[in-house]
């Protein structure tokens, strides 16, 4: 294609001669005029991007992702036109004129891609889940059916109407498994069969059922990166001499130390609930590792058993009916090297879980269960990964070699975490997160995104972001909902996100239920602090705050149970609560239910290219879409302060608005936490 040409052409799916050529699909060597094999394995997919991820076009790891893409050097990454990453972690604008470009390329002999055949991947058949919206139940607090104050399944099958008028396609349930519930079911001691505290096998499978007659998914949690303490695997591995004595984590204590007195654990790694990570265990004589509570032992996936063993448990689940899996901590499954590490100041351990994140054989861990379970089988995998990188979340979901169809990675929900702690909580960073998004959004390749500000693990987001006054609650609440449903992914819709629920105005210890928090406020108060010192922190970053029960009415227990709940409801459900706002077509209800809608009709909202305008505005949060000649603009204003919108942006005034929050009485201000989504194009 000679300089300046128009990328038209290209649209006729070829590339010109001389830069390769490549019919879309068709995926064969090529060759350069001096021999050299330019492309060993390349695929052009229908609709996809020119080349996929597998080509390695000059060099091992070379990727091209999209339009104007200038590939570099092994392991180079293009984010977006014009935008070089030499090599991993080292980028480079390149915004010299295509006629540089292509010389320079000639020269250095690397394939120059001016355009995108067909801008956006279309979501091809094994990958429904780039068009979906997932709701999280979160059963302890979702609905209570036989009144013990515990939700159950049967609460979750008498409100699914309410999850198909909200229009969503996939339901993500937490764990219902057998559980002493040390960790609310985080601790499974029997995987195949289910809590009485939530229902039976039969209940399970009439919602699978029921959900599927509604056209909805079913996501089950997999807990694979540890067990209960009482699971029989745990308890059968704790005699030395058992067939399953390798299928955990076990050391001797520490060299020179009394097994069992402080400071002897074979080295000083710290667990997420705070303490050592290791536990003795009198009767085997040793310590096992558990990175959660200590009734949450590490499995040793080292171990082909246990791999296997969890392999046959998930295609038990999935000939049950389940459409996949969001797997816990899935990251932390490779351990690395038992070594000690680097003291965090002040504790006496090693608290940077990110060092047993991501260890040497994920990919070989993940691409086992790739062939025993997931292939072919028309699933989502969600792999959650506290500590996991941009990078490393690209290779997992990378449609060629990855995976998993998206992960949870954690950058964004610990920007207001001084010192990584989620008990000492800043302002919400919004320009950081705008750079967060923007970074996730460009970055994440050939892969694929989650999007999600809450689930059973995060405070409310309009609290904790947005503003929870009685005056700006509702307009923000929508607001976060605009911002990150217009993104490019997958959303994730926490139960009461979408009403707009926020956190509990906690005020002392026999409030909480967290394990985490209660054992981070011991353990604060073992190292000489008072409570109250504690608590304020406690009360803005607990777990608990996304645990209160749902509020379905204004009335007694909101609707949730006819007894006390297990935790006490939010005395704000008189005025949020689902059947009030079902009514109230301004609720943030109904805004969410015409967020699904709009991905559900709009090809730009589920597969468009993201655009960041503005980033360094404290304010607004102002974005682009754009697929091919479709382009919509998502314009925000993030603060309790009306903001005029700078010159310089795409003309919108006289466009279509596809979704407002408010009146729009001036196109050029937005009032406090007042959001639109416009048609450009
Ligand atoms: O959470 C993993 C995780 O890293 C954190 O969210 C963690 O819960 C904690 O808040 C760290 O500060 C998953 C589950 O989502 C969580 O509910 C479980 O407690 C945890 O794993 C262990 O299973
Ligand atoms: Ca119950």
């Amino acid at each position: 294609m000679a300089p300046g040409e128009s990328t038209s052409a290209l649209e006729e799916s070829t590339l010109a001669v001389g830069e390769s050529t490549l019919a879309l699909g068709e995926s064969r060597d090529a060759e350069f005029d001096d021999g050299t094999a330019l492309l060993r394995r390349g695929t052009a997919l229908p609709g996809a991007q020119v080349l996929s991820s597998a080509a390695e076009l000059l060099s091992p790891g070379a990727v091209l992702l999209s339009p104007g893409a200038v590939l570099l050097s092994p392991g180079a990454q293009v984010l977006s036109p014009g935008v070089v990453l030499l090599s991993p972690g080292v980028v480079e604008t390149c915004t010299k004129r295509p006629e540089t470009l292509r010389a320079r390329c000639r020269d250095e002999r690397i394939l120059l891609v001016t355009s995108i055949v067909q801008s956006a991947r279309d979501a091809r058949p094994d990958e429904w889940w780039r068009s979906a919206v997932v709701y999280q139940v979160y059963p302890r607090s979702f609905a209570d059916a036989n009144g013990d104050g515990i939700g159950d399944i049967k609460g979750i099958l008498g409100h699914l109407d309410y999850l198909s008028m909200l229009g969503v396609d996939v339901v993500w349930l937490s764990p219902v498994y057998t559980s002493p519930q040390d960790d609310n079911g985080y601790d499974i001691s029997d995987y195949q069969d289910i809590d009485p505290l939530f229902g039976t096998l039969d209940d399970i499978d009439k919602l699978i059922e029921e959900l599927h007659d509604r056209g909805i998914k079913l996501v089950m949690d997999l807990v694979v990166n540890h067990t209960s303490d009482e699971h029989a695997w745990f308890e059968e591995s704790r005699d030395p001499e058992s067939p399953k004595s390798d299928w955990y984590w076990w050391r001797p204590a520490r060299e020179g130390h009394e097994p069992g007195t402080p400071g002897a654990e074979p080295v000083n790694w710290g667990s997420a609930f705070p303490g050592p990570a290791w536990q003795y265990d009198a009767a085997r004589g040793e310590y096992f590792l558990h990175i959660f509570s200590r009734k949450q032992p590490d499995l040793n996936w080292e171990n082909p058993e246990v791999r296997t063993a969890i392999f046959d448990m998930m295609n038990w689940w999935l000939e049950r009916g389940v459409d996949g899996f969001r797997m816990d901590v899935i990251n932390l499954i490779s351990k690395p090297e038992v070594e000690d590490g680097p003291e965090t100041p002040g504790t006496g351990l090693c608290y940077d879980l990110s060092r047993l994140a991501d260890g040497p054989r994920m990919h070989d861990f993940l691409g086992e269960m790739y062939e025993s379970v997931l292939k072919g089988k028309n699933l989502i995998a969600v792999g959650e990964m506290p500590g996991t990188t941009l990078e490393k979340a690209a290779s997992y979901t990378d449609p060629t070699t990855g995976e998993l169809s998206m992960v949870f990675q954690f950058e964004h929900v610990d920007l207001d975490h001084r010192a990584g702690n989620r008990f000492d909580v800043t302002d919400w960073p919004w320009v950081e997160y705008k750079k967060n998004v923007l970074r996730w959004q460009d970055g994440i390749g050939m892969g694929w995104n989650s999007l999600y500000l809450e689930n059973h693990d995060q405070p409310r987001s309009v609290s904790r972001m947005g503003d929870d006054s009685p005056q700006f609650r509702q307009a923000s609440a929508k607001t976060l909902g605009t911002v990150l449903h217009m993104l490019r992914g997958t959303p994730y819709i926490y139960q009461g996100e979408e009403l707009g629920m926020t956190n509990y105005p906690f005020e002392a210890e026999g409030d909480f239920r967290d394990i985490e928090t209660l054992n981070y406020l011991h353990h604060a108060m073992q190292l000489g602090a008072p409570a109250e010192a504690v608590l304020p922190g406690l009360a803005k970053g607990t777990r608990d705050n996304a645990r209160t029960p749902m509020q379905w009415d204004g009335g007694v227990n909101a609707g949730f149970s006819e007894t006390g709940p297990w935790l006490a409801v939010n005395p704000n459900a008189s005025e949020i609560n689902a059947v009030d706002q079902i009514k109230d077509p301004e609720s943030v209800f109904h805004h969410y239910r015409r967020l699904v809608q709009l991905r559900h009709d709009e090809e730009v909202v589920r597969l468009g290219e993201f655009a960041l305008l503005l980033p360094d505005d404290e304010q607004l949060f102002v974005y682009t879409r754009t697929l091919g000649d479709e382009q919509i603009l998502v314009l925000a204003n993030v603060s309790s302060r009306p903001a005029r919108l700078p010159l310089g942006l795409p003309d919108h005034g006289a466009c279509e608005v596809l979704l407002a929050t408010h009146e729009i009485d001036d196109v050029d201000v937005l009032a406090p936490w007042e959001s639109r989504v416009v048609r450009l194009s």
